[in-house]
């Protein structure tokens, strides 16, 4: 059969890629930028609470003079910020009175969303492999996804570490959630090549907790060391991600033991539901969300807002 080339051209002619006004004005003054996932407004908290936490990230960043950049791909084009209007959207896609559904975007969704001109929020991966295409270096977020507890059976493994394999971006993080299996995750990590580090902590920050009893590769003490490090990976030409660790602040972490007696309940009502691939995710962080009450959800704004501060002044170093 021939194919038309000209007609495809015209369809996806050239990378849909948008900039906000305040993320052109940042890349054509030299002002710092930092990148924001946008999984965690569709599929990670519920609405208003999701719209909410993401401006705070944002105000926070904007408090250090650098510019936050959420991507997201809305209508196949790939947002690089989104204005106060484009986030509400984004946000109420997550509300289950919605008729439209947002796409989870990931790397193997992305050329899908882009063909066919679809919504959706980006995952780590997604935002990583948006975020180098528009030469954003520090990325921030909640956690990232890891090997899910019995993935030696399910290879239920995030695509974020096979991201993180290659794609050169630092992601700052308040570790890996407790709902993964920590210990296989950072065996992944290893085998990638994928440096994990630990801001002020010897020990793997567990999300809503602090830490865990597992370490981290490197501690560091500063933003600077974090930023030198990061020059030494490109000087090396390495093609693997950074990830930054960053322990939710103390007044904000909740037990490692208390949410682990959570998380196991919480696993149980999945393996009731039957669900697979990548609506696990959203499915459990729901569940936590309700069965530990507010106190999940306001430590997860708390971090996310924690890691944006530590991304900015990373990529303050970095100018
Ligand atoms: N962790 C959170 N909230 C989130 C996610 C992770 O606390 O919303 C999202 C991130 O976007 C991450 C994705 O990239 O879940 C991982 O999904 P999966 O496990 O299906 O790869
Ligand atoms: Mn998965």
């Amino acid at each position: 059969m021939l194919v038309d080339r000209t007609q495809l051209y015209n369809y996806v002619m050239e990378l849909p890629l948008n900039y906000s006004t305040e993320v052109s004005f940042a890349i054509k003054n030299n002002i710092p930028i930092v990148a924001l996932e946008s999984t965690i407004i569709t599929h990670g908290m519920p609405y208003p609470q999701n719209v909410e936490c993401a401006k705070l990230v944002e105000a926070e960043i904007r408090a250090k003079k650098v510019v936050p950049a959420t991507i997201a791909i809305i209508n196949g084009c790939i947002k690089i910020g989104l204005n106060d209007d484009e986030l509400e959207k984004l946000g109420q896609y997550s509300l289950e009175t919605c008729e439209e559904e947002a796409l989870k975007i990931s790397r193997r969704d992305l050329s899908y969303a882009v063909a066919n001109k679809k919504t959706g929020g980006t995952t780590v991966s997604g935002t990583m492999i948006c975020a180098k295409l528009a030469n954003i270096r520090v990325f921030a977020t909640g956690g990232i996804g890891g090997v899910h507890r019995e993935g030696e059976d399910t290879l239920d493994i995030s695509a974020d570490l096979n991201e993180l394999s290659k794609t050169n971006i630092a992601v700052v993080c308040a570790g890996i959630k407790s709902i993964l299996d920590l210990r296989l995750s950072l065996e992944y990590l290893e085998t990638m090549g994928v440096p994990v580090l630990g801001y002020k902590t010897t020990r793997l920050p567990a999300f809503y907790s602090k830490s865990s009893p597992f370490d981290v590769n490197y501690q560091m003490s500063s933003a600077k060391e974090i930023a030198s490090l990061i020059v030494a990976h490109d000087l090396l030409k390495l093609e693997s991600g950074i990830l930054v660790t960053n322990p939710i602040p103390e007044k904000y972490s909740i037990d490692y033991d208390e949410m682990e007696t959570i998380i196991e309940r919480a696993l149980g009502e999945l393996k009731s539901t039957g669900l697979r691939g990548k609506e696990i995710t959203p499915f459990l962080l729901s569940i936590i969300g309700k069965l530990s009450g507010q106190k999940s959800l306001e430590a997860n704004i708390e971090l996310v807002k924690n890691n944006a501060r530590l991304a900015a002044d990373i990529a303050l170093e970095l100018v």
